[in-house]
């Protein structure tokens, strides 16, 4: 009789590229929105930004997105750039399969059991059929949660509450999810508390990705400290182009790798 065969998910290509990338140090991620900059405009900025060192580029936004609006500029985007393109998902219709590979995440702390698994068992087997590649994340609203919280039915983390955000961030880990996601909300007034990012990177060993109002050097340079893995932006690119700003975040992320 056989041994029984045990069967576990390698990652994929792009998780490799991630894990790879982070032993040198933190990374940044451009997120795009087809909706706002489609097509060709996505591959424009896309090219401005992995020319200035971002490591990634998302394509995602926080309304509806079709298929074919994904899948355009996700093609164009991956036309122009060496990096992985991959989708930040706002439910089933975000996926296409012109894109490297998708954020598989859960909103860990959304009341709405869809949006923590339910819209994923609807788009899992498509994921499988086209065979994109899926990053398996847990996804966590810290305040003020902006446009993500209310359309994401969250309880959000409060500011000064870093043990909950340590609860959550272990429990991801805890579930097999390979990396956690601190969410301030897309144009936040101001980041993730550095304390709580500091309290969940010394709980967890998963990468620590943060994001949601970090516009400038001065914003990422604490983050940085607190030991974040990855950096991302996106409405500073919408609202400044490829300026100042974003210049002094990716460098900031520069100078803390090695090498
Ligand atoms: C939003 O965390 C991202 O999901 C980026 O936020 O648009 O504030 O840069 P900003």
């Amino acid at each position: 009789m056989s041994a029984p065969t045990v069967r576990s998910v390698p990652p994929g290509r792009v998780e490799r590229y991630l894990l790879d990338q982070l032993r040198g140090g933190p990374l940044h991620f451009t997120l795009i929105d087809p909706e706002k900059s489609p097509g060709e405009r996505a591959a424009t900025i896309a090219r401005g930004a992995v020319g200035l060192g971002s490591h990634l580029i998302l394509l995602g936004g926080s309304t509806g997105i079709s298929p074919a609006g994904m899948g355009a500029a996700a093609r164009a985007v991956k036309a122009a750039v060496p990096v992985p393109v991959v989708i930040f998902p706002q439910g089933p219709d975000s996926i296409s399969p012109d894109a490297d590979a998708v954020l598989f995440m859960s909103l860990l702390n959304s009341r709405n059991l869809d949006l923590v698994v339910r819209a994923h068992a609807r788009a899992a087997p498509l994921v499988r059929k086209i065979e994109l590649e899926p990053i398996p994340m847990g996804y966590l609203v810290i305040a003020p949660g902006m446009r993500v919280g209310e359309v994401g039915q969250v309880d959000v983390v409060p500011r000064d509450d870093p043990a909950a955000a340590v609860g959550y961030a272990l429990a991801a880990e805890y579930l097999g999810m390979r990396f956690v996601y601190l969410e301030a909300g897309s144009g936040a007034p101001e980041p993730v508390p550095d304390s709580i990012v500091r309290s969940v990177r010394s709980a967890v060993r998963i990468p620590l990705i943060v994001g949601g109002g970090i516009r400038s050097a001065a914003d990422a340079r604490p983050l940085l400290a607190a030991g974040a893995d990855v950096l991302v932006t996106g409405t500073i690119t919408e609202e400044e182009g490829l300026g100042d700003a974003f210049r002094g975040i990716v460098a900031e992320v520069g100078r803390a790798r090695v090498g």
